[in-house]
């Protein structure tokens, strides 16, 4: 473990709150805590034993506080470490914090004990990232996957494949060097069964990563449709409040407008859309060119059809703006008389095999089949939380992808017959990427970048 100096930061959010927590780390936390503390000596009490006192510094009564004590190397970050609670008032952390600095710990920055607890080799890098995906998680689905990552499962995984890789480039470095002790005939077509295993499990990774981004981000909604059919209707039942304006007046909504809906466990991240018709009004055909512009970036977009009026060709110029992307029809205002069926949307509308889903915004009726088809839509209607491995961290990606590159062209080589050692090279590319997964040999910029991401006291 390298010797660092003693850093400090408040670990808690800075309002006021019940307790509030002061973490110092490095050598000499003890030290600057016990001469901080009175009523308790810190010098020579055992690991993990909480103290009570009173801080004092410049002869100043500063707060009544609860101290924990960790020694190296049973901490979060492996080295020494305090943490002072006190009562949860920012003046009170603050004081707190600037005495601790005062004698000696420097102010931390962003992530910086996370940083150490990788730096002194107690968790990879993929659990480092995991700890700020989890603090940061606004679903269920995000926090229970990067606790996942969080206990192992990554590094686990990572880990066994780079052994294969490196067996394998082991043994062609040793049959490279000792021909006559190590026979390289037939291990090509060996090699090639442990790549395409490889690459099974990275693409195996990869297929859940899309799942786990709309799960742990949100699905980027759409709302679409021209005016007055409901879109503003259905944004406000969605929310459970009156949040967009609704009138019977076409061309009520003018801008868009953005919120963010659970829906049993999927969370959307919803745009509500100016109705789209040709207008000659200036702050309308802004609003139009706007709900045209979330198409692109959009993961599902809610087609809304007023289901009490005949179609018009609006409504099919709509439905051609939506060719190659994942729409679902909702035929709105159910409670009226019916002029538009599934049958004659189907026949009218050139968008076909389109789940179709017929709803009220007025009365909520429809709604349970619209949320189950959304999760059908994307998840087959199967989101588990089990135990499966997902990537949702955008470098971890990247690197899987790149390894992949890698071992591609280590079976083109093997395929046209290349020589081994030209091919090792590709191998060990391979295993080098998926070190930079969990953090080996990953250069000290790249390092700063990924925990200057992080929260101040983590
Ligand atoms: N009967 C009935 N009326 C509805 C329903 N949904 C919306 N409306 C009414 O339809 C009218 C238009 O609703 P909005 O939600 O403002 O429609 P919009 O699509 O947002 O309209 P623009 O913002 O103008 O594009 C209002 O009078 C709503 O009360 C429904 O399911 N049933
Ligand atoms: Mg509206």
């Amino acid at each position: 473990m390298m010797e660092r100096d003693t850093i400090a930061a408040i670990a808690t959010g800075f309002i006021p709150s019940g307790i509030g927590i002061i973490r110092i780390s490095g050598p000499q936390a003890i030290e600057i805590a016990d001469g901080l503390l009175e009523g308790a000596d810190l010098s020579n009490a055992p690991s993990h034993t909480i103290h009570y006192g009173m801080i004092r510094s410049n002869g100043e009564l500063i707060d009544e506080v609860l101290v924990a004590l960790m020694r190296s190397s049973r901490s979060y970050t492996t080295e020494d470490t305090v943490e002072i609670d006190c009562h949860g008032s920012p003046l009170a952390m603050q004081k707190v914090l600037e005495a601790v600095c005062q004698s000696g710990a420097r102010l931390a920055e962003p992530g910086e004990f996370t940083k150490r607890a990788f730096l002194n080799g107690r968790i990879d890098l993929t659990e480092a990232e995991s700890v700020m995906d989890l603090i940061q998680a606004k679903t269920e689905y995000a926090r229970k996957s990067s606790l996942q990552i969080l206990r192992g499962s990554m590094k686990e995984k990572i880990s066994t494949l780079r052994k294969t890789l490196l067996n394998r480039s082991a043994y062609i470095e040793a049959a490279l060097d000792d021909p006559e002790h190590y026979d390289l005939s037939g291990f090509p077509e060996l090699l090639r069964t442990d790549v395409l295993t490889v690459q099974d499990e990275i693409d195996r990774i990869l297929e859940t990563a899309e799942n786990g981004r709309l799960l742990s981000e949100g699905i980027r909604t759409v709302i679409l449709g021209k005016p007055n059919v409901g879109k503003s209707s259905l944004l406000n039942r969605l929310l459970g409040e009156e949040r967009a304006i609704v009138t019977d007046i076409a061309g009520t909504t003018r801008d868009t407008l953005e919120e963010q809906v659970m829906l049993d466990g999927i969370l959307l991240k919803i745009i509500d859309t100016a109705g789209i018709q040709n207008t000659e009004d200036p702050v309308e055909k802004i609003g139009v060119e706007k709900a045209f512009d979330c198409i692109p970036d959009a993961d599902l977009v809610l087609f809304v059809v007023d289901a009490s009026r005949p179609l018009s060709p609006e409504d099919q110029q709509i439905s051609s703006l939506l060719k190659d992307k994942t729409v679902l029809i909702l035929l709105n205002k159910s409670d009226l008389s019916a002029e538009v069926t599934k049958e004659t949307l189907e026949k009218e509308i050139s968008l076909t095999g389109l789940p179709i889903v017929s709803i009220s915004s007025k009365t909520g009726d429809g709604f349970d089949q619209l949320k189950t088809t959304i999760s059908d839509v994307f998840f087959h209607g199967n989101i588990s939380f089990n135990d499966e491995l997902v990537v949702t961290n955008v470098r971890q990606k990247e690197s899987l992808r790149k390894t992949k590159e890698s071992l591609s062209r280590v079976l083109e080589s093997i395929d046209a017959g290349m020589p081994e050692d030209f091919y090792s090279v590709d191998l060990i590319d391979a295993y080098a990427e998926l070190g930079r997964i969990i953090g080996e040999k990953v250069e000290e910029d790249l390092i700063n970048e990924i925990f200057a991401e992080f929260c101040m006291g983590k």
